[in-house]
This record gives structure tokens, C-alpha cells and sequence, in this order.
């Protein structure tokens, strides 16, 4: 700017930053993205809003709708201090429209673009690739929420209820972020495609989500812990690969989803955390030493170390299917296009093209299982795959540690790659958890052994009997070590209505 003071310009670019930061609460959806000057695309969102109340109130949580909840409402995208904490009533929480700042001369960071400036617009070209990758990762977020619909009606405290609306709402937005890219860059399809994402369900016979483990039940708490450990985490690292997309609105929106994202996957961490350790508290008051004893082990009320290794088995191996084939040249074309990157793309030391490049696979080799090295680029699924896989290690190394503390031999593991898989390399074959291949028979007798059976259901639902005291919980799991937002322990998550 000719003629200003550095100081003035310095004022006027911060004053651009707040505004991005800063949420415009003036129109019926919040956002940072200018709404109330983007006629069209406001127009297109207000027309999409009823639909989507319908759908919160016919698949959105069951009951409850008229409580007063314990929720954070995002209000910034500054890191420092996004979210503020108050009691709202779910359906008047403020779904918006959220965008990390955009970076200054941001390059597209891998595959034939490399180096180029991210674009702003839809390139022609990848409009068709773009658009189905938005559209799955918009399926998967009401899906989520239809999934887990039930569970209110058991939760084990107000302090769990509360979580799992948050993570409800929440996913509840994710939904918007997608509705919002396909409505404002494309066109009539985008429309179109936003009132699919309201109609597909969860589960149903004629109209499925489109990702297999959003179509299973999350039948209790045990199972909303797992799917929020194993299957939110996938939502890392598909949003990581996303937040990397030469696409920058895509980007943008993906980096800001990262942050409430890991909310949820510490829900899951530490639900898990704290089944555990009320499983090997009980045991140990009753001076039980063999955590493998089940019926004595249930009987005292709580969930058996066994069972939780099955449900285990079950969400990580649903998990890994959402990784698609090990060997896939859509995600080559993807990666070449510079519409979906890796995890951490732009840390990773290499030329970012891959075109020379191999990567191990594990696949299936004259019957048995073997690393073999394929193109880089069309390996990338396993790739991420596996960069999930180690985040998944994590966890398990702190639930290992509370059984270990409590003097028990025992340990949750991960099972093999090759266990349970609807999708790729070993859909065909069964596998023990330990990777022994196996022949259909065996399977047939044995698969009750490493997931879980209708007994063990039955025995987990037994449990799941609500808690609504302020400050109880369910004698199947612990307390949290702290409090939401450093609430004491006897806070009311949940005004529930009578
Ligand atoms: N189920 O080359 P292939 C989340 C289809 S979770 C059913 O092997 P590709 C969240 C595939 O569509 C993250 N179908 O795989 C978590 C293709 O069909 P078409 C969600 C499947 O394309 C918790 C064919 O098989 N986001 O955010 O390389 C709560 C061959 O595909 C499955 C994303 O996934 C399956 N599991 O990779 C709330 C990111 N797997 O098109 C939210 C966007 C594959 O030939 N999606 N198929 O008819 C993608 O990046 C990729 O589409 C996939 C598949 C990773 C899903």
C-alpha cells in the first residue's frame, strides 16, 4: 500500500487475521467464511437447514433434545482459545461454518502440482474426484450420529452423557463443514449431493452409508468407546491427508475438524482407560488372579479383560477396512492429483512426487502372508494404514499399564492386519488374531473365540443400566481423573428435563 505507514498495514493485516478468527454469529448458520456476502451460497445453506433439523430430530440423539447440556460451542479458529463452554439445548446449538486461517502463498505440497499455489477454486479436472471424496467424508459424520442414537438411554453418568452429545453435535458440524464445500464450489451437483447426505441412514437395507463400519451398531458403551478410539482415528488420518489437499477450502476445513476430533478420540482413550481399571479393581477386591476366569470376573459387575479384547478385534479390524485396498490407483491418482496428501506430507524429507518410489505391502502370496514392495504410490492406503496402526499402539500401551500396575499378566493387543477384513488383501481368506491363516471351517467354529458372541452382547447390555445421579457412576467403570473443562466431580453435565 503506497504511501502507509508500516504500522498501519501491520494493523490492518491483523485486524484481517481477527476476522477470519472470529465467528459472524449475525446470520442463522455462525461462520468465518463471509456468509452474509456470499448470497448464493447463504441462500443454499438456509434452504438445507430445515432438512437437516429433521434430521437431527429423527435420527439424532433419541430423547434428551430438551435438556440442558454441558457443551463447548466453537466461536474461533484461534488455537489459543477456540471453544466456549456453556448449558445449551442440542437442537439450538449453533452449527457453523468454521475454516482455519488461510496461510499466505500456501503450494500445493505433493504429487504433479508440487510447488504450485494451492487453489481456491474446484479445478475442472479433479472436480469429479474432489466431490467423491468430500461426499464419503460428509457420509461418515451423520452416520456416526445415527449410530450411536441409542445410547443416551444407558449412559453411566452425566458425565458420559455429556461427552457423547458433544461428540454428536460435533459431528453434527463436520457435516455442515462438507455441506458447505459441495454447496459453494459445486454447483447443482453439490446440492444434490447434500440432500443425499440427509437421506442415506445408517444400517438401512436400501439406502446405506457408504463406508462399511458406518453401517454397524454401536450397540453399548463398550462399543461407543472402541468406535471413538479406533474409528474416530481413522477420521485423523483421513483428515490429515485432507488437511494436506492442494484444495484449500478443503484443507482449511480439515484443519480446524482436527481440533475438535481430539476430543473425541480421548473420549474413547480414556473410556476404554477407565473400564479397565474398574475391571482390574473389582478383581483385585475380590482377589481374583485369573483375569481369563470370566464367569467370576462377571460376576462381580464388570466387563472381563477377554471381552474387551474382542470388542477390540472387532472395531480395529472394522477400522482398518476403512483404509480401503492396500493396493489402490485411486489413491495414486488422489496423491497425483494433489487432492489428498499423506499424514504429515509436508514433514516427510522425500521429492513428495513418489514416482520412483516403493512401499512394503502386506498381501497374500502363494497362501501365505508376505511384505512385498509395490510402487509407492499406489501403496498409499497402507501407507496411512500404517501410520494408523501405530497411532493405535499408543493407547493400548496405557491400558496395558493399568492392568500391569494392578499386578495382572495380562495384555490387549492389536490383531493382525489379515484378522476379520471385509476390504482388500485378505477379504477373501480367514486369519486367527495372530495371523495363522485358517480354513472356513475353523473360522466357522472358532470366530465366537476372538469377537464378540451374542452372550457376550447380552452379558455387556446387562450392564448397561443408566446413571443419572449427579456425581455416580455405573459400577462397570471408574471416574475420570478430571473433570470437562476442570468441572469438579459432582458437576451436572446434564440438566435433564422431567
Ligand atoms: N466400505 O481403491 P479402493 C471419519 C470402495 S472416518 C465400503 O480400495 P480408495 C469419522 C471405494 O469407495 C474418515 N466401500 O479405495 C470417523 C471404491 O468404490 P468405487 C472418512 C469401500 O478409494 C468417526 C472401491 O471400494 N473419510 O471421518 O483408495 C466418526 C475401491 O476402492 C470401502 C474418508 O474416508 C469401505 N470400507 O480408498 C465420524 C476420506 N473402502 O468408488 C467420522 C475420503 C473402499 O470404486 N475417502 N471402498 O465405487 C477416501 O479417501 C477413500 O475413498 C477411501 C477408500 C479411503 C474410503
Amino acid at each position: 500500500m503506497p504511501g502507509t505507514s508500516p504500522g498501519l498495514t501491520e494493523t490492518l493485516s491483523k485486524e484481517h487475521a481477527m476476522n477470519i478468527m472470529n465467528v459472524d454469529y449475525s446470520t442463522k448458520i455462525p461462520n468465518n467464511v463471509n456468509l452474509s456476502e456470499d448470497r448464493q451460497v447463504l441462500k443454499a445453506l438456509e434452504g438445507w437447514h430445515p432438512g437437516y433439523m429433521n434430521w437431527w430430530s429423527d435420527m439424532g440423539p433419541e430423547g434428551f433434545q430438551q435438556s440442558l447440556v454441558y457443551l463447548r460451542t466453537a466461536y474461533s479458529v484461534d488455537p489459543r482459545g477456540w471453544a466456549k463452554f456453556d448449558y445449551v439445548r442440542m437442537p439450538e446449538y449453533r452449527w457453523g461454518i468454521l475454516l482455519a486461517p488461510q496461510e499466505e502463498n500456501r503450494v500445493i505440497p505433493f504429487g504433479q502440482h508440487f510447488g504450485e499455489p494451492a487453489w481456491q477454486e474446484v479445478p475442472g479436472e479433479y472436480r469429479a474426484a474432489l466431490r467423491r471424496l468430500i461426499v464419503i467424508q460428509g457420509d461418515t459424520e451423520p452416520a456416526s450420529v445415527e449410530q450411536q442414537r441409542h445410547l443416551g438411554k444407558t449412559a453411566p453418568s452425566l458425565y458420559d452423557l455429556r461427552n457423547l452429545f458433544q461428540v454428536n453435535v460435533e459431528e453434527g458440524r463436520h457435516l455442515w463443514a462438507m455441506v458447505y464445500l459441495l454447496q459453494k464450489y459445486f454447483g447443482r451437483d453439490g446440492r444434490e449431493e447434500a440432500d443425499d447426505l440427509l437421506r442415506r441412514r445408517s444400517g438401512d437395507a436400501d439406502s446405506p452409508r457408504m463406508l462399511g463400519a458406518f453401517n454397524e451398531a454401536t450397540p453399548d458403551w463398550l462399543s461407543f468407546f472402541m468406535f471413538t478410539y479406533f474409528t474416530d482415528r481413522d477420521g485423523k488420518m483421513q483428515l490429515h491427508s485432507l488437511a494436506q489437499s492442494g484444495f484449500d477450502p478443503l484443507s482449511r476445513t480439515c484443519r480446524f475438524m482436527l481440533t475438535e476430533e481430539a476430543h473425541h478420540m480421548f473420549v474413547g482413550e480414556t473410556g476404554i482407560t477407565r473400564v479397565v481399571q474398574r475391571t482390574c479393581e473389582a478383581m483385585k477386591a475380590a482377589g481374583i488372579s485369573d483375569p481369563a476366569d470370566i464367569a467370576k470376573v462377571r460376576a462381580l459387575g464388570v466387563i472381563d479383560l477377554p471381552t474387551i479384547q474382542k470388542k477390540l478385534n472387532l472395531h480395529y479390524s472394522l477400522s482398518l477396512d476403512l483404509f480401503g485396498s492396500e493396493v489402490s490407483t485411486n489413491a495414486a491418482n488422489a496423491f497425483n492429483s494433489g487432492i489428498k496428501g499423506r499424514y504429515h506430507e509436508t514433514q516427510i524429507k522425500d521429492d513428495h512426487r513418489l514416482e520412483k518410489d516403493t512401499y512394503p505391502v502386506l498381501k497374500l502370496v502363494a497362501g501365505e502372508i508376505k511384505r512385498v514392495d509395490e510402487p509407492a504410490l499406489t501403496a498409499l492406503n497402507m501407507r496411512l494404514r500404517d501410520d494408523y496402526t501405530q497411532d493405535c499402539v499408543k493407547g493400548m500401551l496405557r491400558w496395558n499399564k493399568v492392568i500391569s500396575t494392578a499386578g495382572y499378566d495380562f495384555k490387549l493387543t492389536l490383531p493382525n492386519v489379515a484378522f476379520h477384513r471385509q476390504i482388500g488383501e485378505f477379504r477373501d481368506i480367514h486369519a486367527t488374531p495372530d495371523g495363522v491363516l485358517i480354513d472356513d471351517a475353523t473360522w466357522k467354529a472358532r470366530h465366537g473365540e476372538w469377537l464378540p458372541s451374542v452372550d457376550d452382547g447380552d452379558f455387556i447390555a446387562s450392564l448397561m443400566t443408566p446413571v443419572t445421579e449427579v456425581g455416580q457412576f455405573a459400577g462397570w467403570i471408574s471416574p475420570p481423573k478430571v473433570g470437562i473443562d476442570n468441572k469438579p466431580g459432582d458437576f451436572e453435565y446434564v440438566k435433564i428435563e422431567t
